[in-house]
């Protein structure tokens, strides 16, 4: 007797989770970008958001590869070395209906890339931006990027004497309105990270330390598996329900803490570190000073404004995607040229 088939099992919207995934991988094995991937494929997964209508960005570099490995059927474009961001502003602007992510290096982002990524965050580009942040350039065989730490080594030996840009910091200053830093290593953290940040109104930074096996795992590293095991100092575990999960346990005050989103949406953070106020701007910025200072990685939620006004708002943009409205749509009636014509005379 033929074994009945099993039935696939599929997320809200009927898509299994297969139709998350990409080519295979062609980096190396171990590497920290792969574990991005997985848990960017889960996070969509979960929130059952149509892969077809995932805009996926990014530059050049290791990376920047793993757009090709996941959400085969979403929009995808690698655009050149640190010009991802303006290319994903363009998709997200023309198409407001589009679930824009952007995944780039930390030599993308704060090195080739920095105009373009702060002039991004300053707008508030509705997008999440995914920092794969090893501290060098892998694809060009390991020199040191600006996060690389004062006195880490290169697998040669070379000591680097130059101060590091601190992503999130950066970000903070910039008036960035989620901001995380995450581990590739740690799916119980990273994935409802994701979900949040999709789900965020603006531009939501999550520099995610992932490292890299071939060029960065030694003992002179700060961005090595053992060094991130041993200095991993996490500010909050983070949960995520989406609205239209019933938000079914009462969280004891003072150890957590609740966010609500504009969509009816919760982050709930379960606060480790207990005087730690993530919407305090200053303090998240106070902090990442002193673990700076202490030689850890601060992880978790560093801030959230839930009430941010995206770049789509502030254009005040038609909600319809731009290459849907219709001839009447976009064309200005007679009258109202002739009025606009008249202001000019
Ligand atoms: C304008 C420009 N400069 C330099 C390069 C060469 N290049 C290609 S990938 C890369 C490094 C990428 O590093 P990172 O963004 O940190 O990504 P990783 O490979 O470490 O994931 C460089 C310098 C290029 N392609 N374009
Ligand atoms: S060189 Fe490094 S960053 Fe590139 S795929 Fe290999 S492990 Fe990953």
């Amino acid at each position: 007797m033929a074994t009945p088939a099993r039935a696939v099992k599929v997320n809200r919207s009927g898509f299994p989770k297969n139709a998350y995934a990409g080519l295979p991988t062609t980096l190396c094995q171990g590497c920290g970008h792969n574990s991005i991937t997985a848990h960017i494929i889960t996070a969509y997964y979960e929130l059952g958001i149509s892969p077809y209508m995932v805009a996926k960005m990014s530059g050049i570099g290791c990376s920047s590869k793993a757009i090709t490995y996941l959400i085969d059927s979403g929009h995808g474009f690698n655009g050149l070395h640190g010009r991802m961001p303006s290319v994903a502003t363009g998709a997200a602007v023309t198409n407001r209906e589009l679930y824009v992510i952007g995944v780039s290096g930390d030599g993308d982002t704060v090195n080739i890339g920095t105009g373009q990524f702060v002039h991004t965050v300053r707008r508030n580009v509705r997008m999440v931006y995914i920092i794969a942040n090893n501290g060098v350039y892998g694809l060009t065989k390991g020199q040191f990027s600006a996060t690389a730490d004062v006195g880490v080594t290169l697998r040669t030996g070379e000591v680097n004497k130059q101060k590091p840009i601190d992503c999130c910091g950066l970000a903070l200053e910039l008036g960035c309105d989620f901001v995380a830093r995450s581990y590739s290593g740690d799916p119980k953290h990273l994935v409802p990270l994701l979900k949040a940040a999709i789900n965020h109104r603006g531009f939501a930074l999550l520099d995610v330390i992932s490292p890299c096996v071939t060029y960065n795992n030694h003992e002179g590293s700060t961005k090595s598996y053992k060094y991130v095991k041993e200095h991993a100092w996490p500010l909050d575990a983070v949960e995520f329900i989406p609205s239209y999960e019933p938000r079914e346990v009462e969280h004891p005050e003072g150890e957590t803490l609740e966010v609500k989103l504009p969509d009816g949406s919760y982050i709930v953070l379960k606060k480790l570190e207990k005087e730690y106020d993530p919407t305090d701007r200053i303090g998240a910025l106070r902090v990442l000073r002193e673990a700076a200072a202490k030689k850890q990685i601060l992880t978790g939620l560093l801030y959230v404004n839930p009430d941010t006004t995206g770049f789509d708002q502030t254009l005040a943009l038609v909600d319809k995607p731009l290459a849907q409205l219709s001839q009447e749509e976009l064309r200005l009636p007679k009258e109202t040229l002739e009025e606009i014509m008249e202001g000019f005379r």
